[in-house]
């Protein structure tokens, strides 16, 4: 009976434990001047949402997070008529915890300059992503195929090729 009863604490404390847990889990951001950030969960949630609906092997897909954009204003990126001359040569860089990297054209994911918008997403079709996928997805509107929709995103950085 008794270590029934412990048994049963355990598992209602680790499961009480799990959902801050989940929120902890945060995407460290850096600047092109050395600026550091990371994005949590609630501060993702913060941003304007944005939907955008996918078509990953022939499934119809609804992801919501918030502009990449938006995401990057955190470590000071530059964005709208700021992207001119020399800004149109950085670079984002996106990490996921398995190794996976993208990177894509800064101005490319700027929504004042493509009408195709970049989301870093946490829903799919109404409910958060499992840890195949999440905490947090890339998503490409307009890609044909899903080879840049990187999940379990760890690191987004802004890099200066020059
Ligand atoms: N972190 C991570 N993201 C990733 C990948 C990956 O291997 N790791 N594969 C990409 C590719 S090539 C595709 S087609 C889509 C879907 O991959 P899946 O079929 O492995 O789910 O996720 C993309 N995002
Ligand atoms: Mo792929």
């Amino acid at each position: 009976m008794r270590p029934a009863i412990a048994l049963i604490v355990v598992m209602f404390l680790s499961s009480s434990v799990a959902a801050p847990a989940d929120n902890s889990v945060s995407v460290a951001l850096a600047g092109l001047d050395g600026q550091q950030s990371t994005l949590t969960l609630s501060e993702l949630d913060a941003l304007p949402r944005v939907k955008i609906t996918t078509n990953e092997h022939g499934t119809q897909h609804v992801f919501e997070g918030a502009l990449l954009g938006d995401v990057l204003a955190k470590v000071g990126a530059p964005a709208g008529k700021a992207i001119r001359g020399i800004e149109l040569t950085n670079v984002v860089l996106i990490e996921a915890r398995d190794g996976y990297k993208v990177a894509l054209d800064l101005a490319g994911t700027d929504a004042a300059t493509r009408k195709d918008r970049v989301i870093v997403a946490n829903r799919m079709d109404g409910s958060s992503l499992d840890a195949s996928r999440g905490p947090f997805q890339l998503i490409v509107e307009g890609d044909l195929r899903p080879a840049r929709a990187i999940r379990m995103i760890s690191a987004i950085r802004i890099l200066r090729l020059r």
